[in-house]
């Protein structure tokens, strides 16, 4: 799927990610942060996969995420091959669950980072995305305040119905 002049770019191994990617794109959506999705793999494309960090930057992308499972290289690669930060999402999936490609993803050498979120923590990777595009973006940055204090209020009001 390809929306006019993405800003972030989502690239999964497998078709069989997106399920839990879903989850990106709505936080996406709520922050009407334009994005595209493209299905890649580091392993079974890995020429697909490099040209499209290549030119990442020439389409205007601001920021990538990266999800897949198992041995998980595509946020690795992905960041090897861009100047864009990476973030980079551990899908649950295989024997392991998910801690294979945690693993895979967080160890990344020195000089090559990709922020690595929680196994499946799509959602966040999406809210991240949004805080670094928005550490230049005012509008952006205020929806991302306006969020944050949702979630707070949400607090308080569990706290308040259990004292209730
Ligand atoms: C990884 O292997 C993908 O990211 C996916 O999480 C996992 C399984 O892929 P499929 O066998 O479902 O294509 O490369």
């Amino acid at each position: 799927m390809t929306m006019s002049k993405p800003l972030v770019g989502i690239v999964t191994g497998s078709d069989s990610d997106l399920p839990i990617m879903k989850q990106a794109t709505d936080m996406l959506d709520r922050f009407g942060l334009p994005y595209e999705i493209i299905i890649s793999s580091a392993h079974r494309a890995p020429d697909k996969t490099s040209e499209y960090a290549r030119t990442a930057v020439d389409r205007g992308l601001a920021v990538i995420i990266a999800a897949a499972g198992v041995a998980a290289h595509l946020p690795g690669v992905i960041a090897a091959c861009t100047p864009l930060p990476v973030i980079g999402v551990p899908i649950k999936s295989g024997a392991l669950s998910g801690v294979d490609a945690l693993y895979s993803i967080v160890q990344m050498p020195a000089g090559i980072p990709v922020a690595t979120m929680a196994i499946n923590g799509a959602k966040n990777a999406a809210i991240l995305a949004a805080q670094i595009i928005g550490a230049t973006d005012p509008a952006l940055r205020q929806k991302v305040i306006q969020y944050k204090d949702e979630l707070a209020r949400a607090v308080e009001d569990k706290a308040r119905r259990l004292q209730e």
